[in-house]
């Protein structure tokens, strides 16, 4: 943490000639489990990773906003003309000016501000690199105008910025994640209500340990193919004459298919009906203690959203088999697919084991070399200092 704070500090005072007035971190976030299923209005169960994004800043008198990041080589400038017109600023810095936005959409006073960004949560990667700018900058821009904002709204406004200023039709998982995750506790988010549970996820007391494999796979056609998910999902829910397909209860499950006509849309629906009940399930257990007994539910996901929902692809199916067949008890791709991260719950001690395994693997088929870390649920966005 302290390298990427001092990085945004550095970053600010090279910049900007000044020192910032404060920092704010947030983290990336893997998914445990329920994926696709928020934007049904179902259940999700992510946590928050160590790795921050971190935004030094300090309040500027114009009324303007002025944006560097580790990432370009010169701050980007915008004012409230194009604040207020969604689209006008594009690239990262469209998750800064997308949290202007909908600030003062939203009715608050924002100050215009000087910042600088650091992070070392890997971009591209699906581990909500853009969810952490725009919590990060979402409280950085709060406490420098003394806005009151209860945080319980943040995820909502955040995903607005994303949604509606930057144009990416995703659900409130990944917002909900990186503001209200807690340290050694998984978020289960009923994405409908927005109803919170932290669920003790303690791999340490259970020696267990989360690896995450970054398959490097080349994102293909991610973003259409996420929304024509999307689409897909909300035609069903009308075709069953129900608000979201979090309304068709497991049970049903079968009498729904009957009802849809072509197999494609069956598929979807199933995956998304399973899932929202795997996340239950997998509530359950971990309420229960039973952190190990999750591993098959993990897998179960994987196999749905390979097989049904059909976001996978051959970089991240490898990663997955070669995990469990190197003894994880579960294994899944997390985030909205087509490339991005794997989970695997392994034995802590067999962690290296695991990614040297994948490692092989990936070398066999003359895939890039993947990245592996180990991670533990941390904190939420906060104030540094
Ligand atoms: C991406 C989206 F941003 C989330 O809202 C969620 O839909 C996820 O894909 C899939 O579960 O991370």
């Amino acid at each position: 943490m302290s390298d990427v704070a001092a990085r945004a500090t550095a970053g600010f005072r090279q910049r900007y000639g000044a020192e910032p007035a404060g920092r704010w971190a947030a983290p990336g976030r893997v998914n445990l489990i329920g994926e696709h299923t928020d934007y049904n209005d179902g259940f999700v169960l992510p946590f928050a990773l160590p790795l921050r994004t971190v935004v030094a800043a300090a309040v500027r008198d114009d009324g303007r906003w002025s944006v560097w990041s580790e990432l370009d080589d010169e701050p980007v400038e915008f004012g409230p003309a194009e604040a207020d017109e969604p689209g006008r600023v594009d690239g990262w810095a469209a998750y800064v000016a997308g949290v202007v936005w909908a600030l003062r959409a939203a009715g608050h006073a924002v100050p215009g501000a000087r910042l600088a960004i650091a992070s070392d949560v890997p971009v591209g990667s699906g581990l909500s690199s853009s969810a952490a700018i725009e919590a990060a900058v979402l409280a950085a821009l709060l406490d420098l105008g003394g806005l009151d904002l209860p945080a319980g709204r943040w995820p909502r406004l955040a995903q607005r910025a994303e949604n509606d200023y930057v144009g990416a039709p995703t659900g409130i998982m990944d917002q909900s994640a990186v503001i209200r995750g807690r340290s050694g506790h998984a978020l289960f988010l009923d994405c409908r209500t927005e109803a919170i549970e932290q669920i003790p996820f303690d791999l340490d007391a259970a020696g267990l340990a989360v690896l995450v494999i970054d398959s490097r796979a080349p994102h293909r056609h991610a973003d259409g193919e996420y929304a024509a998910r999307r689409k897909s999902c909300e035609r069903a829910a009308k075709a069953l004459g129900v608000a979201a397909l979090r309304d068709v209860a497991a049970a049903d499950l079968d009498a729904a298919l009957a009802r849809l006509d072509d197999s494609e849309t069956r598929r979807r629906v199933r995956h998304v009906v399973t899932e929202d009940q795997r996340v239950l399930d997998t509530v359950e257990l971990l309420r229960a203690g039973r952190v190990r007994d999750i591993g098959p539910l993990l897998t179960a996901s994987h196999a749905s959203m390979r097989d049904d929902f059909e976001i996978t692809v051959p970089e991240i199916d490898t990663a997955v088999e070669a995990a469990l067949a190197a003894g994880a008890y579960g294994a899944r791709m997390t985030g909205g697919g087509f490339g991005g991260c794997v989970l695997a719950l392994v034995d802590a001690d067999a962690a290296d084991a695991v990614a040297a395994a994948v490692a092989a693997a990936y070398a066999d088929r003359g895939f890039t070399a993947p990245g592996t870390l180990t991670v533990r649920p941390a904190g939420g966005v906060a104030r540094l200092d």
